[in-house]
């Protein structure tokens, strides 16, 4: 017989063991009314005589998701999360959590309440709640160190890192894991334990641990937070742990919680959360049925042929790679086992699975080796004449399904498609450099891209677990086109008196992990330069040109690679030289510019405003569909902070 304990809450009384199960799509999250409703469970479980034990558990792929964030922005309904959690701990009779899939923040913070967990083998658990500019606000903090000690707890909970049910298991927050159904042995381990002395978890000690183990973890994890309050507050919130009262380790984290969640940086991060799942919404895509990829063709082995080969090998697909000599493709295999070497020697995979990976690639000079793929994509020089050669001959390769996809980061693809019989069939993947590792993906829908062409895309990119993000075709697309615009304004700003490293600084201290002339520098000068060379003939002479960089470009000085750029460089540090400083003023007195002095704030706001400035215009031209996506592009692949949201959150453009 089935109890009703509110809308998303339900239980089931089976030989004496009351089964409460969650039911609140999508991701069961913690909302008032699933509050009310475990919290009516409990109390029910503990005052019904028939009743021995509990289990929790919820309906579908997730236990609980966490807090509901939608919730946040309004005043918190009652039962909070931490009275709830609460009245699960202090059961007089045992709950099990039977933990079926995604723990997380607030579900995570329930199960650690439960006296027992048993999790099913592909569940995902953690605290992570500072990727939302908080902490973990309903006992995390306290109750998990109690279970894994302060170590592992500043790992976790400071990081927010979310782990699998065996590593829970082998941290020890987790008594059991089962290859499927947990409900099953959630009921006979009630039935086993139901009577004996509870395991409250509130109750338990903080194991000691070495203070250098717990400094070691703080500082790893807080050397990434780059000006993000929540991991500093969480590292603090754990050490304190065990060292003062439950209680009031409990009310400081509340309290902390409650501060953070209305702060700027939570502000943006929930911002950033949302945007990244309203990016995954394409008009007219929605719904549509990707064409079936599994063998995938890459042309070009450089730098960006052999991390998308490596993206590719690690999401699963064959890939079937081509250079245009046997001497090339064989440099191409070496720079490809080097990554896979690389991301052994990070202990991301193991000799197995390298092994493996190598053993789904074949390399070669052969174009016609490509008729077998389903999807190819070129990784070749960015240059027009190469790259439209490069489609008609693929054209006439591949099958009539077959999908072609550009690398080009700056050719217009709809050029490129033109070259084929079939444009419908071609749309662009611009990966970030290195592609096996940077998140973002613009995926670039050409005037002729027939959506089951953009939907395979789409599940290409989510399939390599990149953030694809939607662009129309402009120069540049969303990501360098708004870059641009900031290395423009930067530039004005130098003219007008900053100094590169003084603009560089500021920006760094917004929370860029480097300002832009830093970036200019390791990217390298040239393309940038090559561009602006062939745009000379059409620059509009109206339009403010700061010539700077070109006369960098002149004297030679191309950034990092040459040692010499907007920096000079000596054993991978860069110093500020005076030849630049020259260079600059002698530029301004060339133009009659009178430097002066200029505020951080006023170069950090100007070079916001030049980046939303842009985002405006390509909003305009539907060149991205929504203002959020236009800042994952710029977090995911150009290190705009994401604890500041992007530059249109930032200047106040996102509704
Ligand atoms: N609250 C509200 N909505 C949520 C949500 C949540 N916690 N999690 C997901 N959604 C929405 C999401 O916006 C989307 O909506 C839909 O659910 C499907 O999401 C006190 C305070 C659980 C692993 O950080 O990581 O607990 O776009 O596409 O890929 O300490 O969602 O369809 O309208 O991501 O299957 C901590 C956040 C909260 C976990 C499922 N919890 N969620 O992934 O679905 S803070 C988190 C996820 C907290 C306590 C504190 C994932 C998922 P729409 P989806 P998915």
């Amino acid at each position: 017989m089935s109890i009703t304990f509110s809308q998303t809450v339900s239980g089931e009384l089976r030989d004496g063991v009351l089964i409460v199960t969650i039911d609140n799509p999508p991701v069961n999250a913690a909302s008032a009314d699933m509050r009310a409703g475990l919290a009516a469970a409990i109390r029910h479980a503990g005052e019904t005589e028939t009743v021995r034990a509990a289990v929790v558990t919820g309906a579908g792929r997730n236990f609980v998701g966490g807090a509901d964030i939608r919730e946040f922005g309004a005043p918190m309904a009652e039962p909070t999360l931490p009275e709830v959690v609460a009245s699960i701990e202090e059961s007089g009779k045992l709950v099990v959590a039977a933990i079926n899939g995604a723990a997380l923040g607030g579900g995570l913070e329930i199960a650690l309440a439960c006296h027992h967990r048993i999790a099913a083998a592909d569940a995902k658990l953690g605290l992570p709640e500072v990727k939302l500019g908080i902490v973990p606000g309903a006992g995390g903090t306290q109750r998990l160190p109690r279970l894994v000690g302060p170590a592992a707890s500043v790992e976790l909970i400071a990081t927010g890192r979310i782990v699998s049910a065996d590593e829970a298991l082998a941290l020890g927050f987790v008594d059991r894991v089962v290859a499927r159904d947990p409900v099953t042995e959630a009921l006979t381990a009630a039935r086993n334990l139901a009577g004996r002395k509870l395991r409250r978890t509130g109750a338990l000690d903080v194991s000691a641990a070495s203070a250098e183990a717990v400094e070691q973890a703080a500082a790893k994890a807080l050397s990434r937070a780059r000006g993000q309050e929540a991991p500093v507050e969480a590292v603090r919130l754990v050490r304190s742990a065990g060292q003062r009262p439950l209680t009031e380790g409990l009310a400081d984290e509340r309290a902390t919680f409650l501060r953070l969640r209305d702060s700027e940086q939570a502000k943006a991060l929930r911002h950033v959360f949302f945007a990244e799942r309203a990016a995954a919404k394409v008009p007219g895509v929605e719904g549509v049925e990707p064409r079936p990829v599994r063998i995938v063709g890459v042309v070009g082995t450089g730098l960006m042929g052999s991390g998308i080969t490596v993206a590719a090998l690690g999401a699963g697909y064959h890939v079937i790679a081509v250079e245009q000599t046997a001497e090339a493709a064989a440099k191409g295999r070496e720079r490809i086992s080097g990554l896979l070497d690389r991301a052994m020697q990070s202990g991301r995979l193991d000799a197995a699975g390298r092994a493996e990976r190598l053993a789904r690639l074949s390399i070669g000079a052969d174009m016609a080796a490509l008729a077998e793929a389903d999807l190819v994509i070129e990784a070749v020089f960015d240059d027009p004449a190469v790259k439209t050669e490069l489609f008609r001959q693929l054209d006439g390769i591949v099958r009539r399904r077959a999908i072609l996809a550009t690398n080009t980061s700056y050719l217009d693809p709809d050029v490129i498609a033109a070259a084929t019989l079939r444009p419908e069939r071609v749309l662009g993947l611009h990966f970030f450099s290195p592609a096996n590792i940077m998140r973002l993906l613009e995926v670039v829908r050409c005037a002729k891209t027939e959506p089951d062409v953009l939907a395979t895309g789409l599940a290409f990119a989510r399939r390599l677990g990149k953030l694809p993000v939607v662009s129309a075709v402009c120069e540049g697309f969303i990501g360098n086109r708004v870059f641009s615009a900031y290395r423009r304004e930067a530039e004005f700003l130098v003219e007008d008196g900053a100094l590169p490293h003084e603009v560089d600084a500021a920006m760094e201290a917004y929370g860029f992990a480097m300002g832009p002339f830093a970036v200019s520098d390791l990217a390298g000068l040239q393309i940038a330069w090559a561009r602006r060379k062939r745009q000379a003939a059409t620059r509009d002479p109206g339009e403010r040109y700061v010539d700077i960089a070109d006369r960098l470009c002149e004297a030679g000085r191309f950034g990092q690679k040459s040692g010499r750029g907007w920096y000079v460089y000596s054993g991978g540090k860069r110093a500020v030289d005076p030849e630049v400083t020259a260079l600059i003023d002698a530029s301004r007195a060339a133009k009659g510019v009178v430097p002066r002095a200029v505020p951080a704030e006023e170069i950090v706001s100007r070079l916001l405003a030049a980046m939303a400035a842009e985002g405006k215009a390509i909003l305009a031209e539907h060149i991205a569909e929504r203002d959020s996506d236009i800042d994952l592009v710029m977090i995911n692949g150009y290190g705009f902070p994401a604890h500041k949201g992007g530059p249109m959150f930032a200047t106040g453009q996102v509704a």
